[in-house]
């Protein structure tokens, strides 16, 4: 499949379902001070097949921009291309990569997530060889990671094979690289508008002399850091918890356990309790109990809509019944 076959393709066409991303969503949270990449690799978009900019804001330096609400789209308004569909990015300065990760889109649309993909690298853009990973993508809205012998590159290409409902078109939330037990993502995006911050207040236990444990991981905006309990000196045991703040105070209807992204388990929770208070210290009942299913991956959980300052996640258990609890990244779904 030539990679340019696209480039600039003229179909006439009209199409109305890919609509805005203004349609909300399942946002960042964190405090977005500094880049997301511990290895300082900047991800810098240099083409796509096909973008959307007339009926939506689907350009391509979107998938690269760090703001999970934002996302590349390919033409659907005067024309629908059809797949494969493909983006350029460079990797600045050029690295070894063992992996890539694609998030969907993050509203409640589904058009363009694509299904099908191959992912390649190149040092000067142009020639690309062979694909270094093919495969499908699972269905859902949570971040893909796909890992791969460790490559050199300075430019990396996702192509999409198809989509999801196989219709034309591709579109991608964010697109990072994995170096090493590191992902690389573009700088964290300042929240959009509606956003809110969530600042560490206490957790019961950090471990924090053989490894930062920090309990303000949880949420720095970066899924390679995590909160950790302590398991040097002593192991306390479950349960655990992290209390966390809203600012300003505000109304969510749900909120997202992102699970430590390296490769270990160790302190991924099972069962848990969310509260949501005015104060700090009196959460009150639950909002939501359960148990988060298994795997590495985003948990979103949903609740009826309630108001507060603070957020507490208590760990009642943890994946293998052992002491510790872990959190990447917590973050919270606003209300209306
Ligand atoms: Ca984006
Ligand atoms: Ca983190």
């Amino acid at each position: 499949m030539p990679d340019t076959a696209a480039i600039m393709n003229k179909i006439s066409a009209a199409f109305f379902s890919c609509a805005a991303a203004t349609l909300a969503v399942v946002s960042l949270s964190a405090a977005a001070q500094t880049p997301a990449a511990t290895d300082k690799i900047t991800l810098k978009f240099v083409r796509a097949d096909s973008e959307e900019t007339a009926g939506e804001d689907g350009k391509g330096a979107n998938a690269v921009d760090g703001d999970p609400n934002t996302f590349w789209h390919t033409q659907w308004q005067d024309t629908n291309p059809p797949c494969p569909h493909e983006i350029v990015i460079e990797l600045v300065p050029p690295s070894t990569i063992s992996g890539f990760t694609y998030l969907p889109r993050q509203d409640d649309q589904v058009n363009g997530t694509i299904k099908d993909y191959e992912f390649y690298v190149s040092d000067d853009g142009k020639e690309f060889g062979q694909p270094v990973k093919k495969g499908t993508f699972p269905e859902g809205k949570d971040k893909h990671t796909v890992n791969f012998d460790p490559q050199k590159a300075r430019f990396i290409k996702l192509k999409a094979l198809s989509e999801i409902n196989d219709a034309a078109w591709t579109s991608a939330a964010e697109i990072g690289v994995v170096t090493g037990k590191q992902e690389a993502a573009a700088p964290a995006a300042i929240p959009a508008a509606g956003n809110i911050k969530l600042k560490f207040v206490r957790a019961d236990s950090e471990e924090t002399a053989s490894q930062d444990g920090h309990g303000a991981n949880a949420v720095d905006g970066n899924p390679n850091t995590f909160w950790h309990t302590q398991w040097t000196d002593e192991n306390p045991p479950c349960p655990h918890e992290i209390v966390i703040e809203m600012i300003p105070p505000s109304t969510i209807k749900g909120f997202t356990y992102l699970p430590r992204q390296d490769d270990q388990v160790n302190g991924t929770i099972k069962d848990y309790e969310f509260y949501v208070s005015d104060d700090d210290k009196n959460f009150g009942p639950p909002v939501k109990k359960g148990s988060f299913a298994e795997g590495s991956e985003k948990k979103t959980v949903n609740f009826d809509a309630k108001k507060g300052r603070f957020i507490k996640l208590k760990a009642l258990s943890e994946v293998n019944d052992a002491a510790w609890t872990s959190a990447a990244e917590i973050t919270v779904i606003p209300g209306d």
